[in-house]
């Protein structure tokens, strides 16, 4: 159970026993989705103190240093550049690689990976995904491209990876840049290679809410010393030396506070990785044989950081419907999260082309992701999947109390 709360007052049996039809919620505290894994406290704080006692807190610091030293022995890439967050991340190596006009990208994405684009006055162009996968499809890349379109930036989303290798050849094929967004897969591998080693280059996120953060962070990496000269000056202004520049560029930089958590979590690394593979395998379990309600599968052929645990809800089987089991959970103090309705085609700054991806909105509107990582408990998973195994079973009871309720 969650540090310092009390249990339920009991197991929930019936559906009166829920608290939005009058019971307890079964938390007394809420449970997040994305509560951060803190490594070693002794080891910060002893790090802080030699931040204080350096006195030198950003512009490339020894521990910004070392945690991109770190990180590429992690992935056996060649250049990591450590930045302030993913988003910037993002930016940087777009107009670092020289990025125009259109680029291709999955609609069912965190909006940063779009707004990267949007930001700097190029066109994301929306894909639909494989609802496999819930990456980017690259079936249906091709028939996007037009003579407008310079790239692609691909997701791995969940600690699992796209089609690398179809999505490689597309590139090739058509002389496009290829970039992933890999800020759920640090850790990951794709067929044996860590993940960060594929397209032109890749980005990672740490921030608060990854499996492995930095409070706020972010990485670029990548085997090309041409573009990893042109990320580390873009990221400092543009600056060679004291008063010299040498192109436009930005303040992207990460701060030794932040390289100290990063480097403390990463000493901890494998146990946050091994509490999220457990808790991943105890929601299958539990939730096994339950009608209408799937875990997105993990390829344990592969390395994973076992970062998110996403359910599909299909509401013609469980009639209660995704948002309304949602709905529920968060009365019971359980945030549950549906990454990443609507899709970005879909949000106000990029809706108005009216397109339909139907993948994509199948896929949003359906999954949901339940709380994981250091902060849950084997007894707060037994009691969430109790919960949705008391709401599904009695799907029809429970939808039309809720409906009746509602009007
Ligand atoms: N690409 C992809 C595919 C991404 O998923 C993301 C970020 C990015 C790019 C951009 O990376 P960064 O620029 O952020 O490095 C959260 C995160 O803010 C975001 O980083 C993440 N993806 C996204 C999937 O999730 P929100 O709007 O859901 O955050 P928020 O504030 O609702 O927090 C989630 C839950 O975590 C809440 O229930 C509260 C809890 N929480 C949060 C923080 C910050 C804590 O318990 N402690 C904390 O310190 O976006």
């Amino acid at each position: 159970m969650s540090q310092g709360q009390p249990k339920p007052h009991r197991p929930k049996n019936v559906i009166s026993d829920l608290q939005i039809f009058g019971g307890h919620p079964a938390f007394a505290e809420q449970l997040h989705v994305g509560r951060p894994n803190i490594g070693n406290r002794q080891r910060f704080a002893e790090r802080v103190n030699a931040i204080l006692d350096r006195k030198w807190l950003t512009n490339n610091g020894p521990y910004v240093d070392e945690f991109e030293r770190r990180i590429q022995e992690l992935t056996g890439v060649k250049h990591c550049i450590a930045i302030c967050n993913a988003t910037i991340a993002l930016e940087i190596v777009i107009r670092a690689l020289g990025l125009e006009g259109e680029v291709i990208v999955p609609s069912f994405t965190f909006v940063a990976t779009a707004h990267a684009l949007q930001w700097q006055g190029l066109t994301p162009v929306f894909c639909d995904i494989d609802p496999q996968t819930h990456t980017i499809d690259p079936g249906k890349i091709e028939s996007l491209i037009t003579p407008r379109t310079t790239g692609i930036i691909a997701v791995n989303l969940w600690g699992s990876s796209c089609d690398i290798a179809r999505l490689e050849e597309i590139a090739a094929k058509h002389g496009l840049k290829l970039l992933f967004d890999s800020a759920h897969a640090f850790g990951c591998s794709y067929q044996g290679r860590m993940i960060g080693n594929f397209g032109n280059a890749e980005v990672f996120s740490f921030h608060a809410t990854k499996f492995l953060n930095s409070s706020e962070g972010g990485a670029i990496v990548t085997n090309d010393d041409d573009l990893a000269r042109a990320v580390r000056l873009m990221q400092n202004f543009g600056f060679t030396s004291y008063d010299q520049i040498s192109c436009v560029g930005t303040n992207g930089k990460m701060t030794e506070i932040s390289a100290a958590m990063g480097l403390t979590n990463l000493e901890s690394m494998a146990d946050f990785i091994e509490v999220n593979r457990r808790h991943r395998k105890q929601y299958a379990e539990e939730l096994a044989g339950l009608s209408g309600v799937t875990l997105l599968p993990a390829n344990e052929e592969e390395k994973s950081n076992y970062q998110y645990v996403v359910l599909e809800i299909d509401g013609a089987t469980t009639v209660v419907t995704r948002d309304e089991l949602m709905q529920i959970l968060h009365h019971e103090n359980v945030l549950a999260r549906r990454y990443f309705y609507p899709g970005c085609h879909r949000m106000k700054p990029y809706s108005l082309s009216r397109l339909t991806l139907v993948e994509t909105e199948r896929v949003s509107d359906r999954v949901l992701s339940l709380p994981t990582g250091t902060s849950i408990t084997p007894y707060d998973i037994s009691t969430i999947c109790g919960m949705i195994r008391l709401v599904v079973t009695n799907g029809r009871e429970v939808s039309e109390k809720l409906r009746a309720e509602r009007s």
